[in-house]
């Protein structure tokens, strides 16, 4: 709950606000605010106030935790602040530091002033948890910065620095060296000036740019498909030049708490604490030692070793890249300066610190020269035989100490593990997404011999790379891929039952997912897991239902988008795809061969079928103890295969679904179909009419 303190010096009264860590506005917090300024408005000897925040100085907004439960009745709110602000003959300085985001902004909005130090972030990022700002925040920040700054920052949420906020006109001055004296000084040349100490309130909105309206509205519809915050984001703005000021306030107000109710705004106050809470894990604390890394190599110069390279290198830490075909290291060193001048021309980084980066990964053609390196990550192709071996080269050269890590898409990294016995509690599985360098998801693969402070270690590094590292165990396929598997499976499946690549595509991106399923094997090459069927064939039940839609499109030659023509047809240097006749009849014969009576399928059968099976499996991932949490596989859904965001990830969706829903449609399945038996997690939270969430907090 936290409090407010009142202090004194010279003329000006001095509250701060403290709510450790991020001085959040939780209940109680606002009465005793209120109470603060009270006594200084009693207080003939205070002529001005000025508002700050304890500890580091931020307001990071409204308590997002206490969402979802009604506020305790009588107790006073933000809002009521606000308006006591607003009738202060006495003017207010809110003292800047830190973050001063959401209502913490709207707080400092409702103020006669605002200074800052130089570093503070201010922005109004509500539309991230779902709704738009609530304390008048989208009828005051038009009212200071305009209507266009002010449109931007609301509807997308991203915060601006104390210079550009000053430029904007939301700041009355950025100050340099010790805040607080700065402000009270300020507030002496307020005082000194006298009245009147204007209020954004009394001021009028400016807009420029009579268009920007609907040029956002088709920008969002385009991009925020399917969500309703930004463009209830972009209502409440245009609500700042429509109506008057308390109007818009009380009209702000109703599409706020519309928006909270939202399943929209749960999911995404479900993702806020996911990311959060996937950073903890258990027995890993302060006190946990972590091996500083200042040398890395990679082992195989493909498209993942030279991302992964690529990743390192932005982050300042220098890496060898190995690979023993010469050719390959010259073409890979030739893509990574490439893609840099892209960055270059496109104005991304400067010319000098690409030349840094790329001066930083040093091309190497012999295992022996990784030695000395504090992490080596093995990179090479994606059979055990050939990790095996460069397992045993390694511990051959490696320091003492080195950590290895296998970026293993799928394979059992227990066994590579047991390969180097001696250095079994430094082994690890770092599963980089592709492009590495682009995408944010890390799986850290935990092996049932790393020890704490390896595993640290590697999170650490993670941290430093601007990596999202989710831990998950031992596993065929571990967290992400494993799941995936099931959802290409019905892909096939239903189009072998009558439905098409177009149709599949569009229920799930209607959905929300990024791409569909068939357009994204297009996009990564349908010969990679083809590849690995064949491989795995021998493992595979003869009793249960196969497609061969996939191998019979690879027999063809259609590998996706790099030979022209996977699902779709491609035409020459186009990535639209087309959808093709061909595919058509091909499908037609593979479900005729195997006596499927064709028809139409609807998009929710199709969701159901495609997505189930992600919880199904995920249900079996969380008690299998793969995934330490449900949050965390929302984590690897919406951040490597493109779930969306504001569903909450596969878990939280289900939950949101019912899972005795969810239940009752897989068992079903499992009636006729022959790989949908319904997890014991599943089967036993629908019985007992609980979600995953619920499993969460018993971990
Ligand atoms: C709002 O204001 C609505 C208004 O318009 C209307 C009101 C009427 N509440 O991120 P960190 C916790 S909506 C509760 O790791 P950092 C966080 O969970 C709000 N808890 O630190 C974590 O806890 P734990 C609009 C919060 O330094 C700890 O603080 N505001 C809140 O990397 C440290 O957080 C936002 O959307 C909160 N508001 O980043 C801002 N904020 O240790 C949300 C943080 O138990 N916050 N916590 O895991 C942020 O963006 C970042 O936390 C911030 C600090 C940039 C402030």
């Amino acid at each position: 709950m936290g409090g407010a303190g009142l202090e004194r010096d010279g003329a000006v009264g001095i509250i701060t606000i403290d709510n450790p860590p991020v001085n959040a506005m939780s209940p109680g917090l606002p009465g005793a605010i209120l109470a603060r300024l009270a006594e200084a408005q009693a207080d003939d000897a205070v002529e001005a106030v000025v508002l700050r925040g304890a500890g580091k100085g931020a307001l990071a907004g409204a308590d997002i935790r206490s969402f979802g439960t009604p506020w305790p009745e009588g107790e006073p709110t933000l809002r009521d602040v606000i308006a006591a602000i607003e009738l202060s003959a006495k003017p207010v300085i809110a003292t800047l530091a830190g973050y001063w985001l959401g209502g913490g902004l709207e707080l400092a909005l409702s103020c006669h002033y605002r200074v800052a130090s130089r570093k503070t972030q201010v922005g109004q990022p509500e539309v991230a948890l779902g709704f738009p700002p609530g304390a008048g925040g989208t009828q005051r920040l038009p009212r200071l910065a305009g209507v266009e700054a002010a449109l931007a920052m609301i509807v997308d949420g991203t915060p601006v620095d104390a210079p550009e906020a000053a430029e904007k006109g939301i700041l009355d001055r950025v100050i340099d060296g010790d805040l607080l004296e700065g402000a009270v000084a300020f507030a002496g040349e307020r005082i000194a000036a006298g009245p009147p100490h204007a209020l954004a309130r009394e001021r009028t909105p400016e807009l420029r740019d009579p268009d920007i309206f609907a040029a956002t509205r088709e920008r969002l519809e385009r991009r925020a498909r399917g969500q309703r915050a930004p463009l209830a984001c972009l209502e409440c703005v245009e609500l700042a030049l429509e109506v008057p000021f308390d109007e818009g306030i009380r009209r702000e107000r109703a599409i706020f708490e519309a928006c909270m109710a939202s399943a929209e705004s749960r999911a995404l106050r479900h993702v806020f604490f996911a990311e959060r809470a996937v950073r903890k894990v258990p027995g890993i604390g302060k006190e946990t030692s972590v091996r500083p890394i200042e040398s890395a190599a990679i082992v195989g110069a493909g498209t993942m070793g030279r991302g992964i390279a690529t990743c390192f290198a932005n982050a300042g830490i220098s890496v060898r890249l190995m690979d023993s075909d010469s050719q390959a290291l010259e073409h890979a060193m030739a893509g990574i300066r490439s893609e840099y001048e892209g960055r270059v021309k496109r104005g991304r980084i400067a010319a000098a610190d690409a030349e840094d980066r790329i001066g930083l990964i040093e091309p190497i053609e012999t295992l022996e020269r990784v030695a000395g390196a504090d992490l080596v990550i093995e990179a090479v192709f994606e059979e055990m035989p050939l990790k095996e071996e460069v397992f045993r080269a390694l511990d051959a050269v490696c320091d003492e100490g080195a950590i290895i890590a296998s970026n293993t898409s799928y394979l059992d990294v227990n066994h590579l593990a047991d390969i180097v016995p001696r250095r079994r509690g430094n082994v690890l599985g770092m599963h980089f997404f592709s492009p590495a360098q682009v995408m944010r998801l890390l799986e850290v693969v935990r092996t049932d011999s790393a020890t704490l402070e390896a595993l640290a270690s590697v999170l650490a590094l993670a941290k430093r790379l601007g990596k999202l590292a989710v831990v998950a165990g031992v596993c065929h396929g571990f967290i992400g891929n494993r799941m995936l598997e099931g959802y290409t499976r019905e892909v096939r499946f239903l189009l072998e039952e009558g439905a098409s690549p177009v149709e599949i595509d569009a229920a799930l991106t209607a959905f929300g997912m990024a791409m569909g399923p068939c357009s994204v094997a297009d996009l990564a090459g349908l010969d990679v897991s083809w590849r690995k069927r064949k491989a795995d064939a021998h493992l595979r039940d003869p009793a249960k239902r196969y497609s061969a839609v996939a191998d019979r499109l690879c027999e063809l030659g259609r590998f996706g988008q790099k030979t022209g023509a996977g699902y779709y047809r491609y035409e020459p240097g186009s990535r639209a795809p087309v959808p093709d006749p061909e595919v058509d009849a091909l499908i037609a014969e593979v479900a005729a061969e195997s006596g499927i009576e064709r028809r139409a399928i609807a998009a929710d059968e199709i969701v159901e079928r495609c997505l189930y099976p992600l919880v199904n499996e995920g249900a079996r991932i969380l008690d299998e103890g793969i995934a330490l949490r449900a949050s965390d596989i929302d984590i690897v859904w919406i951040n490597g295969y493109g779930f969306p965001r504001w569903r909450g990830g596969v878990m939280h969706w289900a939950d949101e679904v019912g899972l005795d829903a969810v239940h009752a449609t897989i068992a079903r399945l499992d009636e006729s179909g022959d790989h949908w038996e319904p997890a014991p997690l599943l089967s036993r939270l629908a019985s007992e009419g609980k979600g995953f969430a619920d499993v969460d907090r018993a971990a």
